[in-house]
């Protein structure tokens, strides 16, 4: 244990010490027999360390998927990861993934402008700091630095991570999740005909998903989701989502979803348009959610007070990290809107976040939290994520920290690139 760390433990403890004396009645007691009703020893203090990051090694990856996976702007078929190691002054280590695409088409960011944000700007933010947890991280990365959400977020649940590692905790546990196993959707790409569509849908039913989403755009829409609903019957939880292809003109269109009875309809319109978003949902029965939309806790309130949507995708990535999805889950709690657990094509080292996050109480819905064969030929982790029959993930709850190993042999044989950021060596006093 460092000098540092040390004293803030020693402080705590003489306080302690000092109180029990305070507390004792003064008067009537003589020093001697004051003394001699001196408390036993105190039991030691919870074993508590400070997070004092020391290196970042960066590292792309890339992971080609089983299947090109299609949504309204675009189509991946290898992806390529942006992969976190983060070492602290103690030894520690954990590994974390950003979810930025190759292209800014969901989003603005790109691994490349991650890497470039995470490199010049996020990273020595917190070198050369103690940070007494990883809640106070989102704040720090936020000041004066707008946006990168992706790039602050894979920081920011690395330090998450590190602190689990840390406090040999689960990092459910640590995030305060109360679920033991997750209930998980699929979501289906973008097909070339609506047979297609069906017979995916039809074959993640007997998998034993949970819900069913399908991706939709203009021309390939009403008719898909309809043949998906004759084919799967009317109690499946089917939705879709439109990755803001469409916008308010296509109202009259959007429609005719209503009788498919869909469990919601995810991001129909652009990221910025929270009016027409409400506009929209006034004239529809369908649930909306919003995903792109909701880059933090600021733009949920204006969703639930402008009556832009009713239901909430949470990606860790998308809003920063798990200090902000966190304030998202309690304030959808609070007014009673239902969140899940969106997915980004995540490596199973993004899954095991993810699946920390859905364990929290108000991830009432099936997240976008396949397990690893649903995407890969083989994961970097072992063991690989899996699924129960009933569609069920289970959260790790016994194992320190992220409860997968990483197969770093093989991640050496699919990096593309690696940088290693070191912290100065100086160290200042607690952030
Ligand atoms: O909109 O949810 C989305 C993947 C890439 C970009 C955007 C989205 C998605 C997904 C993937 O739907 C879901 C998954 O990870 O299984
Ligand atoms: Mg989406």
């Amino acid at each position: 244990m460092s000098g540092l760390t040390t004293t803030v433990y020693q402080i705590g403890l003489s306080h302690r010490r000092a109180a029990c004396y305070v507390r004792a009645p003064f008067p009537r007691r003589s020093p001697s027999s004051f003394r001699s009703r001196r408390p036993p020893p105190l039991p030691p203090l919870p074993r508590r360390r400070m997070i004092r990051l020391d290196r970042i090694s960066l590292r792309e990856i890339h992971l080609a998927l089983k299947e090109p996976f299609r949504i309204s702007s675009g189509v991946e078929s290898t992806r390529r990861i942006l992969l976190l190691e983060l070492t602290d002054r103690d030894g520690a280590s954990v590994w974390a993934e950003c979810v930025a695409g190759a292209l800014p088409n969901y989003t603005p960011e790109t691994i490349d402008t991650a890497w470039l944000a995470i490199r010049e700007w996020l990273a020595p933010r917190l070198f050369g700091r103690t940070l007494p947890d990883a809640t106070g991280v989102h704040a720090l990365l936020a000041e004066n630095i707008r946006g990168h959400n992706m790039a602050k977020a894979a920081l920011e649940m690395g330090c998450w991570g590190l602190e689990s590692v840390i406090q040999r905790t689960p990092l459910a546990l640590l995030l305060g999740g109360t679920r033991t196993e997750v209930p998980t959707g699929i979501s289906l790409g973008i097909q070339s005909a609506p047979e297609r569509l069906v017979e995916r849908a039809l074959a993640a039913l007997a998998a034993g998903y949970r819900k069913i989403k399908i991706k939709i755009q203009p021309d390939q829409d009403v008719a898909y989701a309809r043949a998906v609903r004759a084919a799967v019957g009317p109690d499946v939880e089917l939705m879709a989502d439109a990755n803001a292809a469409y916008s308010i003109e296509d109202a009259d269109h959007l429609v005719q979803l209503d009788d498919v009875k869909l469990l919601m309809l995810e991001q129909p319109l652009g990221a910025d348009e929270l009016l027409q978003l409400a506009e929209l949902q006034r004239r529809m029965t369908t649930p909306l959610c919003l995903d792109e939309s909701i880059t933090d806790v600021r733009r949920a309130r204006d969703m639930i007070a402008l009556g832009s949507g009713r239901i909430i995708n949470i990606k860790p990535g998308r809003v920063g990290g798990f200090t902000a999805s966190r304030a998202i889950h309690d304030l959808c709690q609070a007014a009673g809107v239902p969140v899940w657990c969106g997915g980004m094509l995540e490596s199973g080292i993004g899954r095991a976040y993810n699946v920390a996050l859905a364990s929290l109480p108000n991830f009432s819905l099936p997240g976008d939290l396949s397990p690893s064969a649903r995407y890969w030929a083989a994961d970097i982790v072992a063991p690989e994520w899996t699924m129960t029959a009933s569609g069920m993930v289970r959260v790790p709850r016994e194992e320190p920290g992220l409860g997968v190993r990483v197969d770093v042999e093989r991640l050496e044989a699919i990096t593309t690139r690696t940088e290693v950021l070191t912290a100065p060596r100086t160290m200042v006093p607690v952030a």
